[in-house]
């Protein structure tokens, strides 16, 4: 008997084989500027294909484990980390994802594009690290705020180094097991210990990556005021002086058994008059400060999201070109063909929205306070979107595999549930939707905040009219409707019609503002004799923002949209 043996999906070359990535690269960079990343982006690239792959299923297969006491009942409490996770950590180093707008060689070469550089490599690199892309995200937001608050050193000197044998990363300790989200309950206290330095001293309930080397922790300052706002910052070294022991006082009290993020080892931590710096003047509010780290973590979270939605989309592909089914390969089916075009339209869209915001990050960090004013908004944005998205997609994905997306040993579950927590860490949808309500209404452009975003929408619909007239009459309408619900909730964000609506709200605008970033795109790309960023563009346009059945145009242009 001949036994049937169905042959897996296999991965192209993520780089040379995603056209919108390498489209952005021209566009944002200029083809100059993309040239003289090309190598960095093929390197990264090559590796991914080969031993990081491997490493990555090293590491989500052997979890890391935590020992707290010794044969002898000493207390040891050593994580444990497999090789696979060690080297995601080396080539996180050596390909700079953490380093790259730090440096001043990749600064001189693309000024604020450097950001736009970092995420490239962080779309490559992203669903193949084993979430080593979290410890990654962590490290770049602790950087930005070390950076922002003028604290050079040793410790920012480790965060952007290159070299494995001394780069670190950071932890990021903010939520309390009785507030969650609500930052403003934290128990954790801070006191001066009459030395100049400063101790913590309370439980912090979700700190992912506690093999860090260091941790930004928030506590509240003996004597300071209650509420989120007066909470600070502060840089807790996580060993002792010999490097492997954890800080005196400090005690890593159980692993997390999460859902996904297998390999990213999450602990409970208890700190017990653990020696900390404070990054911000413990005698004032220092929650605005700490956001600096915070945004740029929800940035990286966007990127994880868009990353993988490519990369399941790359798989799924891949499947459907090698299984048949009764009328022939699954990848000719029009059904199928029509979902895996959808799944394209929106992983393009939310690749749009991640590149946008690093591109904004990079020039708000050049000094830009018109992309600072746009940011504000735009990060919650990004991140509440494409969170969504990613689940959605993931779920897609999974199906596409009929029972074997199903199966462990496929790899393919991990998609979806690593994919689940993107709209959850870094802030759920909701508490983003709220943070959006805030920005509408107290935005950096005093009271103005959805200001740039209309802007951006109104003009994308009126240089689409010419090409693409029913699409941006599309955008037209939908900015129409949108700016009168924003100047509603600008108005009064703390009524309860408008909270309530908040998600909805957001999730709007975040369509919107993918629709106007795709256009622009389009717009760019025709003029070189490119047609397929306008067909994504007006996909996703008659899609989320006209709620029109395109089935058929999914199935008809397939080709192009992959
Ligand atoms: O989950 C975590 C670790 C996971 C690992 C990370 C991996 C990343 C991965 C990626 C790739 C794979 S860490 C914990 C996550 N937790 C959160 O993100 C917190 C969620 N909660 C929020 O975001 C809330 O919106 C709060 C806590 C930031 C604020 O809520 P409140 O307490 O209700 O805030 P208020 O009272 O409205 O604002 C308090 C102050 C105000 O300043 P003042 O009083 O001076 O006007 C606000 O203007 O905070 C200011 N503020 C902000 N400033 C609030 N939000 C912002 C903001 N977004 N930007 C600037």
């Amino acid at each position: 008997m001949t036994r049937f043996v169905q042959t897996g999906p296999s991965l192209r070359d993520p780089y040379t084989a995603d056209p919108q990535l390498r489209g952005w690269l021209d566009r944002l960079l200029g083809e100059d500027g993309h040239a003289a990343a090309k190598e960095r982006l093929a390197d990264l690239s090559a590796e991914v294909m080969g031993p990081l792959r491997a490493a990555h299923h090293d590491a989500e297969t052997h979890p890391p484990t935590l020992t707290r006491f010794d044969a002898w009942g000493n207390r040891v409490e050593r994580v444990d980390t497999s090789a696979g996770w060690q080297a995601q950590r080396a080539a996180a180093a050596r390909h700079a994802v953490v380093a790259l707008p730090y440096q001043s060689d990749a600064r001189a070469a693309w000024g604020p594009g450097a950001r736009v550089v970092q995420h490239a490599l962080l779309h490559l690199w992203g669903p193949e690290s084993a979430t080593f892309s979290c410890p990654v995200a962590m490290a770049d937001g602790a950087a930005a705020l070390l950076t922002q608050a003028g604290v050079q050193g040793a410790w920012l000197a480790k965060l952007v180094c290159t070299d494995p044998a001394v780069a670190v990363t950071s932890g990021q300790w903010m939520t309390e097991s009785q507030g969650g989200s609500d930052i403003a309950r934290s128990t954790t206290t801070a006191r001066p210990d009459g030395r100049g330095g400063w101790l913590l001293t309370g439980d912090k309930w979700f700190c992912s990556a506690i093999d860090s080397a260091m941790a930004v922790a928030l506590a509240r300052p003996e004597g300071a005021g209650p509420g989120s706002r007066n909470l600070v910052p502060f840089l807790v070294p996580r060993y002792a002086a010999d490097g492997r022991t954890p800080a005196p006082g400090l005690q890593v009290l159980r692993l997390k058994d999460k859902l996904g993020t297998r390999a990213v080892p999450t602990g409970e931590v208890r700190l017990d008059d653990v020696a900390a710096f404070p990054l911000a003047d413990p005698g004032a509010p220092g929650l605005a400060t700490m956001m600096t780290l915070v945004v740029v973590t929800r940035l990286h979270n966007a990127a994880a999201a868009a990353g993988g939605m490519r990369r399941g989309l790359e798989y799924a592909l891949s499947y459907a070109a090698e299984r048949t089914i009764a009328d022939g390969r699954l990848a000719d089916n029009p059904l199928h063909r029509a979902t895996l075009g959808g799944l394209a339209v929106d992983a393009a869209g939310a690749f749009a929205l991640a590149m946008h915001a690093f591109a904004l990050l990079g020039r708000a960090e050049h000094g830009d306070a018109a992309a600072a004013a746009e940011l504000r908004l735009a990060a919650p944005l990004a991140k509440l979107t494409t969170g969504r998205l990613a689940v959605a997609s993931a779920s897609e994905y999974l199906e596409c595999f009929g029972g074997a997306g199903y199966v462990e040993d496929t790899g393919i579950p991990r998609l979806l549930r690593d994919a689940q927590v993107l709209p959850i860490w870094e802030g759920t949808t909701n508490v983003l939707s709220v943070d959006v309500l805030r920005a509408l209404s107290s935005g950096l452009s005093g009271g103005e905040g959805a200001a740039p975003l209309l802007h951006r929408l109104i003009a994308a619909a009126d240089a689409g009219a010419h090409r693409l007239p029913g699409v941006a009459d599309a955008l037209a309408a939908a900015t129409r409707r949108l700016a009168a619900d924003v100047a509603t909730a600008a108005a009064d964000p703390r009524d309860p019609r408008v909270v309530a609506g908040a998600r909805e709200l957001a999730l709007r605008l975040g369509h919107a503002l993918t629709a106007a970033l795709l256009l622009e795109h389009a717009a760019w790309a025709a003029e070189r004799g490119d047609e397929r960023p306008a067909l994504l563009a007006s996909l996703w346009i008659l899609r989320r923002l006209g709620q029109a059945d395109v089935s058929a145009d999914l199935h008809e242009h397939f080709a192009q949209l992959i």
